[in-house]
């Protein structure tokens, strides 16, 4: 069956940062994300900058940037509004409710004050979703919960997973999608972005497994997340960008048909 395109879906979204994101993948055709794993701050600068024009989400791991400081949150955040993308921090909070609002808000990175989006996994139970709301919906920000986990052996399966989707499916202010290899449920219309993606190797010799951006979006994901396919060594990360976007957006396409 023919799916919606992401501006159809925008339309009907409750959540409004969904709505927001959808819309931007549309205007831009882009469902490409990129996993800037670099801990420089002039290379993570560099890569949201020369990459920017194609994604529609840059994915962050703040804690390994060794010169984080302010100045580097205010210049991405210039870069989002440049290019015209949403910032994801992928904090993979996994604590009580109490103690992950204090990590969201506060220390060294305020990641409520910047991040569009992070993630969480469900695994404390839903007090993690109502800790992280207090901080992130009077900031207009959205969650996602690590509902599967694109490494080998994950023990995110089976009913933990179906338990992930009753978390998120009580939570619609906040939750607006999941960390997922593929779409989980019809219940309500959420945002899958897939990591473990590569157009040439199957694996990294620690654990991580890859699929095609075809695979991804043929079992429903929503959003591509690439790393080292784009920036690895040897890469013309510009050339690996166009390629991971085109191959993303041709599925997306495809299955709209
Ligand atoms: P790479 O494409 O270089 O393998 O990077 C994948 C990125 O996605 C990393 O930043 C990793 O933390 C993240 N990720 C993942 O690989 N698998 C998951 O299940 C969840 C993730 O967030």
């Amino acid at each position: 069956m023919p799916r919606p395109s992401y501006g159809e879906r925008a339309k009907n979204q409750k959540n409004p940062l969904a709505q927001g994101f959808l819309e931007l993948m549309e205007r831009k055709q882009s469902n490409l994300s990129v996993a800037a794993d670099v801990s420089s701050k002039a290379e993570l600068l560099e890569l949201a900058n020369v990459l920017g024009p194609y994604i529609c989400l840059f994915k962050t791991h703040i804690d390994i940037v060794e010169d984080f400081d302010q100045d580097l949150v205010d210049q991405l955040t210039a870069l989002a509004k440049k290019h015209d993308f949403f910032i994801f921090e992928d904090r993979k909070f996994a604590d009580i409710g109490n103690t992950v609002r204090l990590q969201y808000e506060k220390g060294v990175y305020h990641i409520a004050d910047w991040a569009h989006i992070t993630n969480a996994h469900p695994i404390p139970g839903p007090g993690i979703i109502t800790g992280l709301a207090s901080a992130g919906v009077p900031r207009g920000r959205g969650l996602l919960l690590l509902a599967e986990m694109s490494s080998a052996g994950s023990l995110a399966t089976g009913t933990y997973t179906q338990s992930t989707i009753d978390m998120a499916l009580a939570h619609p202010e906040f939750v607006i999608g999941f960390v997922a290899s593929r779409r989980l449920t019809d219940q309500a219309d959420f945002l899958y972005m897939s990591p473990g993606i590569g157009l040439d190797v199957k694996g990294d010799g620690h654990g991580q497994q890859y699929r095609t951006p075809a695979q991804a979006i043929e079992g429903g994901s929503d959003v591509v997340i690439v790393g080292r396919g784009i920036y690895g060594p040897g890469k013309d990360r510009v050339a690996e960008a166009k390629r991971y976007r085109e191959a993303s957006w041709a599925a997306y396409l495809t299955s709209l048909e």
